[in-house]
């Protein structure tokens, strides 16, 4: 069955605003804020956690099945530092989010990340791991980059991002 509302997934590296840009949309568009991290916590859909990564071991067909309804039902923003998980099927728009490399030191820093996963991180976001992810896994028309070091570019996404579900509700009303 046709969803009436869409599914967007919004990603990146950690720390580059996914959680801040989810949200505001969440506020402004109505659709629900869906947090993977609170899921793979809450419904322990996880092996464990990595002490030297400081996160979960996420078990990716557990996290799929606590997933499934809500993303059949629709109006999902999907919050996750990675996007290749999800069935094609379920998905609608994918946004990338980027930032500065000095940019998104300070802000994990500020975090106190621990220093591997704190270079991990960094090296992630200057070899644009998420955005390949991105456009290997989803169709090119689907997936959008964007910048998100200031305030003001926070701003346009979220209106951009609003724009695109407007059309998407006219092209798939009735
Ligand atoms: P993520 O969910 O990707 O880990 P976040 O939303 O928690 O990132 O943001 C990390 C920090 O950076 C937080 O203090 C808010 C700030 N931030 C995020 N995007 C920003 C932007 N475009 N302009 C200014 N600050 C931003």
């Amino acid at each position: 069955m046709a969803r009436t509302q869409p599914n967007i997934i919004v990603t990146g590296t950690p720390g580059v605003g996914k959680t801040t840009h989810c949200e505001m949309l969440a506020e402004r568009t109505g659709l629900r804020h869906v947090s993977v991290n609170h899921i793979v916590k809450d419904k322990e859909c996880h092996e464990g956690w990595d002490d030297e990564f400081g996160c979960w071991i996420v078990d990716e067909d557990k996290l799929l099945d606590a997933m499934e309804d809500e993303a059949k039902a629709g109006g999902c923003i999907i919050d996750w530092h990675a996007c290749d998980l999800f069935p094609e099927s379920w998905i609608d728009l994918v946004v990338v989010l980027r930032v500065d490399s000095s940019t998104l030191y300070d802000r994990l820093s500020a975090r106190k990340y621990p220093e591997a996963k704190l270079q991990e991180n960094l090296d992630s976001e200057i070899m644009q791991v998420l955005l390949q992810e991105a456009r290997d896994s989803y169709d090119e028309e689907m997936v959008v980059e964007l910048q998100s070091n200031t305030s003001d570019e926070m701003d346009s996404n979220v209106d951009r991002i609003e724009q695109w579900l407007t059309q998407w509700r006219k092209d798939n009303a009735g």
